[in-house]
């Protein structure tokens, strides 16, 4: 007997959502950082076994959209409430916000095993985990909870022994030696866009785009092109920073990182264009692929 399935992470914005995925897929596909909105695309990480093979997607926190990237970013999120076999809704222990009702309705009237995810257990009391629980029974039923610290990569056994269980029977959907759906290009955009948000503050990180425009591979050397796009004058300089300190700054965090995750000397070449509100325009938002 062969199982397999989509097992999609839900949730809200940095309840640690990436920090699940990547852990559970051994690998460092989401970028992670402290601030909420990192995550934009649903990203699939493949877990095969010889008689099952587990799609997990990582999605972008749910939220009240306020502009049209937003929306897109929640479509994302839309369609992995509509096709997943196993819902992993993640609740930060730390925070008491509910997730926005619209889609909270959704996971509440999901047909599929809805797993409560009571995340960050390493950063709170054993009492408020307790209480959590409790809030999180009366608020979800239905939904079976597991206790886990993403970050510490602590009591993960039993959430996958709960999700192979709960897989359904099923072919494999992909080959059994693809670890993801998303090309290395989209993993190297997301890098640079990792370092924006770890170096910059407030409104920079949100108001760019990365899109790696080249990307050639020899023997010994990964020569990448990439082109951040911001939406004004004001943040191009704020991005460059005095004499250009700023940028090349995040230039060699950003080379460093993708030289581990290819495990390959990289060129990196930056470069940096303002596309005037590409993040309300239906146009740029097809063209970054956040729009059908
Ligand atoms: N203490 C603690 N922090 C955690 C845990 N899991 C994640 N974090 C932190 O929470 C922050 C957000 O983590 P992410 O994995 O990026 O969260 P996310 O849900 O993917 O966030 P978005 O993509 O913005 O929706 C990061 O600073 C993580 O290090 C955990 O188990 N314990
Ligand atoms: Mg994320």
């Amino acid at each position: 007997m062969h199982k397999a399935g989509f097992v999609n992470i839900v949730g809200n914005p940095n309840a640690g959502k990436s920090t699940l995925m990547n852990q559970l897929v051994g690998e460092r596909l989401s970028i992670i950082t402290s601030k909420a909105q990192t995550t934009r695309h649903r990203i699939m990480g493949i877990v095969n076994g010889e008689n099952f093979q587990i799609i997990y997607s990582d999605t972008p926190g749910i939220l009240k959209p306020k502009y049209k990237l937003q929306e897109g970013m929640m479509q994302f999120v839309g369609s992995a409430l509509a096709d997943a076999d196993v819902l992993l809704f993640v609740v930060d222990l730390t925070d008491d916000e509910l997730p926005d009702e619209h889609a909270f309705n959704k996971i509440k009237n999901a047909q599929v095993p809805v797993f409560v995810v009571l995340n960050k257990t390493d950063a709170v009391k054993e009492e408020r985990v307790n209480e959590r629980s409790e809030f999180w029974k009366k608020e979800l039923p239905s939904g079976i909870q597991f206790r886990l610290s993403a970050l510490k990569g602590d009591y993960l056994d039993k959430l996958l022994e709960a999700i192979i269980n709960t897989l359904p029977e099923h072919p494999a959907y992909y080959p059994k030696d693809e670890l993801t759906d998303k090309p290395e290009r989209f993993f190297v955009a997301e890098i640079v866009r990792e370092k924006i948000l770890e170096l910059y503050s407030q409104e920079i990180p949100y108001a760019v785009e990365v899109v790696v425009e080249d990307f050639k591979e020899s023997e010994t050397i990964i020569k990448i092109r990439a082109i951040i796009f911001c939406e004004r004058e004001t943040q191009k300089g704020i991005l460059l920073g005095h004499q250009g300190k700023a940028i090349k700054k995040m230039g060699t965090a950003a080379r460093l990182a993708m030289e581990t995750f290819l495990q390959k000397k990289v060129f990196l070449d930056l470069h940096i264009k303002v596309d005037k509100q590409w993040r309300s325009s239906e146009r740029e938002l097809k063209r970054f692929g956040y729009l059908q």
